[in-house]
């Protein structure tokens, strides 16, 4: 191999520039201009971070070029395109991708060589880009990636938000989580393009007048106006020059200060509202699943998609057709009701600036919007105070409520159009943000066959007898395998190409291709080979484990592994009890009886919203019995367990491909799809889980005795949940095993004081999340692992038969789906 030099050896830097020749490969020379010109340093002073810069800036000039060949041939074909509208985009580390999606990684590492780094090192230089919170945030940064590499012209549209999500501390004396901002930004940001250029006015308050009798329009005018700049984010397909954009914007004054403010001589006023206006697109909201009816949040929506349309339609204009013909060449995806004012935005530049008459509006707004609806949690479920929007949008107030009296003109009974109703009565009202999305869009889909059948029951069953089924759909989530296995796990995916004698660009394309795996399941050479690679991605995880938090992993031991979201009802708390289960049951055992115990290590991370007073309780639970076990000298060879503080994208690339067994374990019919069980299964991990989500759809592609489920199903949880409250049962009588469990806990052995309570008190009272009806069925769920880990053969196989059936979990089926049965466009290739 090549020789690796010392960082930023000032000898090797000064070689490698003087021989700079036309022999010297155009990267490297590209890198060297990078640093001498865009950087403004001298090449010898240069260490991993600047390489990394350089190289970064190196690599998207090659973006560049693809992103403006893509955009003049979406223009210069005039094809229908599609929008992606999200709050979120998780996007994590850029570089390594756009190498890979390029075919550029060999050349840049052998480059970056030959300057003296490793690429490796230069790599992890990157800082994520965590514009979003979990699942729904990534699962929009893999439909970018599926849409770049299927040649789809499709945008997505975004809030560059100056600080993502944040930074996850544990407190060294009491284990419990801190959070510190996280200033992405800090460092210039190689992957955007500020367009100064493209900007919009977006309005607040004030006030709106009607005019035009019987025609429904109205101007709007006066309150705060606040401009909207955008910065674009090259997305690069995968084999292919197509490069798509994600378009951010960022918020800022209209001028410096408010000038009357000035003139007055009140100074400071006048920043003030500036300020207001900056603040705009300064944080992402640190919640999944909780809506808290914040007004700057509203804000947020509001200047997302004024902006975002404003933006659309003035690219429609270029195309010089009627307005009339919007929704032939526009679909918009609504990401969750976050974007559901774009509906009625849409409405008012349709009927107050066009002129549209409103019936015309209104079918060009049901015929260009899609929503997907990605929970069915209550408090998740968006709602606005009616004098809330009335204040900070009143023209947009007027238009919900039009809408309503409109609608009410339909046929059909009275009584069935008020459980129809966007508004809420109560004090104050309240707009129901997913009725208005289901009402103005063409489509409404859940994201796993189970999620989509739920939110036609149990969310929208008046509109389903309203409108009809086939308004409903579902489009079962996906992953990109080009991060999720190539990226991530470079010698499975290199074993893949060598087992399957395809390109690696083929299958990476069409992931049933995987299929292909299972003629070679009883090889017994290629069994060793698959085990020797999940056993060096355990190695790397342990590697890593051992640099973040001081403490030597066994890679021999079995991996588990939970990383999402704090959440009750992901159920983490269920996990810790049975790793409390495990650790008691272990040292009650004879020396003798302990040479059987499989040994384990158990993985958790993941965030918790800061004002979620239980989820982080949970999180120093966990803890603090980790500080517990892994002390015990009589016990932790056989188990220990770890929390790996600040989840990120990255982060679960080096912990994905190391897990043996993962868990998915929520109350059966609350997780909607899940993706992280896509991305384990994709690596050849298995799956501990519920009937729920689309754990359902892998255990129907794997087969069911690939996957461990366990507890009560859907169907059963109402009726569980009733009894709880009617007809109690107390711990004791219903898992002996689990009220041992919690009893220990109380005890005091992992913190005093009480302070686990208040958790604990939410399984022994009402226990919502049926914690104590699914305990026993979860523990023998657990020993089945351990049995069948124990025939490490069978296991191997099990291992490789899931990869290979993963092939519908690929976002290029999902993405395939949504171009076809929702949005109508087809790709672009030149
Ligand atoms: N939290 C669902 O809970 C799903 C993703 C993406 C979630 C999760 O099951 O996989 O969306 N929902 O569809 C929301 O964020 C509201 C999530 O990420």
């Amino acid at each position: 191999g090549q020789e690796k030099w010392p960082k930023g050896d000032e000898k090797t830097w000064k070689t490698a520039m003087r021989d700079i020749t036309s022999e010297t490969p155009d990267i490297t020379k590209s890198i060297v201009h990078h640093v001498q010109t865009s950087l403004a340093r001298a090449p010898y002073n240069i260490d991993d971070f600047g390489a990394y810069q350089a190289a970064a800036l190196s690599v998207r000039d090659n973006l560049i070029v693809n992103w403006n060949t893509t955009q003049i041939e979406y223009s210069r074909k005039s094809q229908k395109r599609a929008y992606y509208l999200s709050l979120e985009f998780l996007m994590g580390r850029t570089l390594s991708n756009a190498l890979l999606n390029l075919g550029l990684l060999d050349q840049y590492s052998s480059s970056l060589s030959s300057l003296g780094f490793g690429i490796e090192d230069i790599l992890v230089q990157e800082r994520d880009a965590a514009l979003g919170n979990g699942g729904l945030g990534r699962l929009a940064a893999c439909y970018l990636d599926s849409s770049a590499t299927q040649e789809l012209p499709v945008w997505g549209y975004g809030l560059r938000y100056k600080y993502g999500i944040f930074q996850q501390l544990i407190k060294a004396d009491d284990g419990s989580q801190l959070e510190a901002p996280d200033p992405w930004l800090e460092h210039q940001n190689p992957w955007e393009l500020p367009r100064l250029d493209v900007t919009y006015e977006v309005r607040f308050y004030g006030s709106a007048q009607r005019w035009g009798e019987g025609t429904g329009r109205a101007t709007w005018s006066g309150g705060q106006e606040v401009l909207a700049i955008a910065y674009d984010v090259m997305i690069p397909g995968y084999g292919t020059r197509s490069t798509n954009n994600l378009r951010l914007w960022e918020s800022k004054p209209k001028r410096g200060f408010d000038l009357q403010s000035f003139n007055a001589g009140n100074y400071e006023r006048a920043v003030e509202s500036s300020n207001s206006a900056a603040a705009i697109t300064s944080v992402l909201y640190p919640n999944d699943h909780t809506s808290f009816g914040k007004e700057l949040r509203l804000k947020q929506q509001y200047f997302w998609t004024a902006a975002s349309l404003a933006d659309m339609l003035r690219r429609f204009k270029n195309l010089e057709k009627p307005i009339s013909e919007f929704a032939e060449y526009n679909a918009i995806q609504l990401n969750d009701t976050h974007p559901t004012l774009a509906i009625v935005e849409l409405m008012r530049i349709l009927v107050d600036e066009e002129e549209l008459s409103w019936d015309s509006a209104w079918t060009i707004v049901t015929n260009t919007f899609f929503f997907t609806n990605h929970t069915v949690l209550p408090e998740a479920l968006e709602k606005w105070s009616v004098p809330l929007m009335e204040h900070l949008l009143p023209r947009h107030m007027q238009i919900i409520f039009d809408i309503v009296t409109v609608e009410k003109r339909f046929p059909g009974d009275r009584d069935r159009l008020a459980r129809l109703s966007l508004i809420e009565e109560g004090f104050p009202k309240q707009v129901r943000m997913a009725n208005l999305a289901v009402v103005g869009s063409r489509k409404v889909n859940g994201v796993a066959e189970l999620h989509s059948n739920l939110v036609q029951k149990n969310l929208f069953p008046d509109f389903v007898e309203f409108y009809g089924l086939s308004k409903f759909g579902n489009v079962t989530n996906g992953i990109t395998p080009r991060r999720w296995l190539d990226q991530c796990n470079p010698s499975l995916s290199a074993l893949i190409t060598d087992t399957l004698k395809i390109d690696r660009n083929v299958w990476l394309k069409d992931l049933y291709k995987l299929k292909g795996l299972l003629a070679h399941v009883d090889d017994p050479q290629f069994q060793a080979r698959w085990a020797a690679v999940k056993h060096q991605n355990k190695e790397r995880l342990a590697l890593f484990v051992e640099r973040q938090l001081g403490i030597k992993v066994d890679a021999h031991a079995l991996f588990d592994v939970q990383i999402k979201r704090l959440h009750e009802y992901k159920r983490q708390t269920l996990n810790i009890l049975g790793v409390i289960h495990r650790y008691l049951l272990i040292k009650s055992l004879t020396p003798e009886e302990r040479k059987k115990v499989v040994k384990k290590v158990v993985f958790f991370a993941g965030k918790a919203a800061p004002g979620y007073y239980i989820a982080k309780l949970t999180i120093r639970l966990i803890v603090n019995v980790a500080r517990v076990i892994n002390a015990d000298p009589d016990t932790n060879q056989y188990l220990s367990l770890f929390f790996l503080p600040d989840y990120s994208v990255s982060v679960a690339e080096i912990l994905i491909p190391a897990s043996d067994i993962s868990q998915h374990i929520s109350t059966a019919g609350t997780e909607a799809s899940g993706t992280s069980n896509m991305k384990f299964c994709l690596n050849g991990g298995l799956l501990v889980g519920t009937v729920d989500g689309a754990n359902i759809e892998i255990a129907e592609e794997v087969g069911d005795d690939n996957v461990f489920f366990f507890g009560n199903l859907t169907p059963d949880v109402e009726d569980l949940r009733y009894r709880h409250t009617y007809h109690p049962i107390p711990v004791e009588q219903k898992s002996p095993a689990l009220a041992h469990v919690l009893n220990t806990v109380s005890s005091g052995i992992f913190g005093s004081d009480g302070v686990y309570e208040p958790l604990l008190n939410t399984i022994r009272e009402g226990d919502f999340y049926l914690l104590t009806d699914d305990f026993d069925s979860y523990i023998r769920a657990l020993e089945m692992v351990d049995e069948a880990y124990a025939d490490r053969t069978e296991w191997v196989k099990k291992s490789i038969r899931t990869t290979a059936k993963m092939g519908k979990f690929s976002s290029d089926r999902a993405i395939q789906d949504y171009a076809q049965e929702y949005w109508n466009i087809e790709s672009v290739k030149f």
